[in-house]
């Protein structure tokens, strides 16, 4: 058995269209969010079933950097845990899955629909409307069935979704409290503002655990400001200093902080306790023209996925940032939260 990486999320199906900014106002939506979905949203999954443009595409933040990280990784290196239905849905994102070589290990709910996304793009925007349905039933005790904490023993590294603290922070914590007590990598997306704002208490209880963090600017703010930090919201890298040297529990590893800003540079900052210092880098994008942006869905899951498989190869913060970039710039070339095949490998540091 190999499988050096469990990846945690909620699993869902991307609907994905093109709107324009009128549609998006209908439902008082931003152009670059994610959202749980509530009553008045509801009617957007019936209105785009009808679109021509529709494309259904596997999605869910954890797994698109889970498919990520195993489209870079030798084979046999992902597992994926999150809750589905028994549906063609389901069916559709295991064959996703499948295609990337990545192992699914889904709680399965008899009676409830597999969770879904309203991906509504517009220009190199996207917003997110999702309805979590199964998605939400995960439980904890299914990380615990014997086959599958056989899994988690085996890793060495662990990625969890930030949207899977609506869903199960005891799966969360459990996962945490493992790799702290057995000096295993534990990373932790916070995947949207509304996490960092809504979820605050739910993400202030999982991050003594997190070694490295993973957000962009715009959760950075959400975080700044639902934090009451004395800090200017665009300041990243005073908002990466206040995160990296949160408490931890696993002190045999420092705390690493990885703000991406679209096209600006992606800045990381880490914290080392013993001397209190912190070590703050910048790294520039990958200049991508604009004619090749197919649609930035799944953009920030693919810097993920370059960065954690990195971090299971054993690579330094800055590989991993140029890693993470590259994936990104891939995935935004083709549609949806998705890798182009046939496979591209790692051209090395630009
Ligand atoms: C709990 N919420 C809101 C979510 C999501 C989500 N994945 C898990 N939980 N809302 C959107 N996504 C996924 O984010 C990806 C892009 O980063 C979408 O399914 C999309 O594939």
């Amino acid at each position: 058995m190999s499988f050096p990486l469990v990846v945690l999320g909620n699993p869902l199906l991307d609907l994905q269209t093109n709107v324009d900014a009128e549609y998006l106002q209908k439902y008082d939506l931003k152009s670059d969010d994610a959202i749980l979905a509530e009553e008045k949203h509801l009617p957007i999954y019936e209105e785009i079933v009808k679109k021509d443009d529709l494309i259904l595409v596997a999605g869910g933040a954890g797994q698109n950097a889970a498919r990520g990280a195993q489209y870079i990784l030798p084979a046999d290196s992902v597992v994926y845990f999150g809750s589905v239905g028994k549906d063609v849905y389901s069916e559709k994102l295991l064959a996703a899955n499948k295609q990337y070589g990545l192992r699914t290990e889904y709680q399965v709910q008899e009676s409830v629909a597999t969770g879904k996304c309203a991906a509504l793009i517009s220009g190199h925007h996207r917003s997110l409307v999702t309805d979590l349905a199964a998605a939400n039933l995960f439980q904890a005790s299914h990380l615990q069935k014997p086959e599958n904490w056989a899994l988690v023993e085996n890793a060495s590294n662990f990625y969890i979704e930030g949207y899977h603290l609506t869903v199960s922070v005891e799966a969360i914590q459990l996962l945490g409290k493992h790799a702290a007590e057995n000096n295993k990598t534990y990373s932790l997306n916070i995947s949207a503002p509304f996490i960092a704002q809504f979820f605050k208490d739910q993400l202030d209880s999982v991050l003594p655990y997190v070694d490295y963090v993973i957000a962009n600017e715009s959760e950075a703010a959400a975080y700044a400001e639902s934090h009451g930090l004395a800090v200017d919201s665009k300041d990243v890298v005073a908002i990466a200093k206040e995160i990296a040297k949160l408490p931890k529990i696993n002190n045999k590893r420092s705390r690493t902080v990885v703000f991406t800003q679209g096209v600006d540079p992606t800045v990381t900052v880490t914290y080392d306790a013993a001397s209190d210092s912190f070590d703050v880098k910048e790294y520039k994008v990958r200049e991508l023209s604009s004619d090749k942006i197919t649609d930035t869905n799944g953009a920030g899951d693919a810097f993920a996925a370059g960065f954690i498989a990195s971090l299971v190869q054993g690579k330094s913060v800055s590989e991993a940032v140029d890693v993470g970039q590259w994936a990104a710039s891939l995935s935004i070339q083709v549609v949806g939260p998705s890798f182009p095949f046939p496979k591209q490998t790692y051209p090395g540091s630009n």
